[in-house]
């Protein structure tokens, strides 16, 4: 049978059975409705957000945070993308086809599990920073749908026997990210990419898990996530112009 993108590929309106009877149901669960209901949540009546780049309609705040001189700044990112969908913003972010396309930061990523439509685990290396010590990370990633043209990806740590932490030449860093999505479109017309805009708030916390000198980490971190947000939004605007608009 012939399937087109919408059919197979698209990520599911719904739960994936497959994902509610596994091992990891309950804290992807818990940890997807957390991470959705934060990103949502504004940082203007929030003290400590500190606004550190913007352009366009991107902004993108921090919080300073060390844990035992460990940088675990918190990241908070909003923009605003017009002509495509919350839901195809999800499945380019999720699929991994098309991580290498957009994801600067990455070496090698693995597909550790394919739990579900809806969920996998990764392993992936990251290019090394100079002077620390090359990173690499185990997580699970899920997307969801929520009421009123909502589509999210969470990602979130998670261990694994057969890609144990701190064994080869990386050291294991730890991530939770969500990136929330929301499409809008004139009041009583049908949506179309010319009248589609949505919005987004990406979040990300990470816990580099040894030692990396604090200013460096910073640079990067202030240096890659505009990067990563700019040119990530850009690619799926650019795959799906001449594609029809899935909502
Ligand atoms: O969210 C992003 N990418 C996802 C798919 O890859 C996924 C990735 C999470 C890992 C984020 C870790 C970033 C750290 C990269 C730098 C390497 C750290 C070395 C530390 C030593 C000084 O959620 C986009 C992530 C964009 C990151 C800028």
């Amino acid at each position: 049978a012939v399937h087109t993108r919408d059919q197979v590929e698209l990520p599911p309106p719904t739960i994936d059975n497959r994902l509610t009877v596994h091992p990891l149901w309950t804290e992807i669960d818990r940890i997807s409705t957390e991470q959705m209901q934060a990103a949502f949540e504004g940082v203007g009546g929030e003290i400590g957000w500190q606004l550190f780049a913007e352009e366009g309609d991107m902004r993108m705040y921090r919080r300073e945070m060390e844990v035992d001189g460990m940088v675990m700044d918190p990241l908070k990112a909003m923009h605003k993308v017009r002509g495509v969908s919350a839901r195809e913003m999800c499945h380019y972010f999720f699929n991994p086809r098309y991580r290498y396309e957009w994801e600067t930061t990455l070496e090698t990523m693995t597909i550790v599990e394919e739990v579900s439509s809806d969920a996998m685990v990764f392993h992936q290396t990251f290019k090394r920073i100079w002077p620390a010590s090359q990173r690499d990370a185990l997580f699970w990633s899920h997307v969801r749908a929520a009421p009123g043209n909502t589509y999210a990806v969470i990602n979130h740590s998670t261990t694994n026997q057969e890609y144990p932490p701190n064994s080869g030449a990386c050291i294991r860093l730890f991530v939770t990210v969500c990136l929330a999505c929301r499409s809008s479109y004139p009041a009583g017309e049908e949506p179309t990419r010319e009248n589609i805009t949505t919005s987004i708030a990406y979040c990300s916390t990470v816990n580099p898990g040894g030692w990396a000198p604090a200013g460096v980490l910073r640079a990067v971190y202030k240096r890659e996530y505009p990067k990563f947000l700019k040119r990530f939004t850009g690619y799926v605007a650019e795959q799906c112009r001449d594609k029809p608009l899935a909502i």
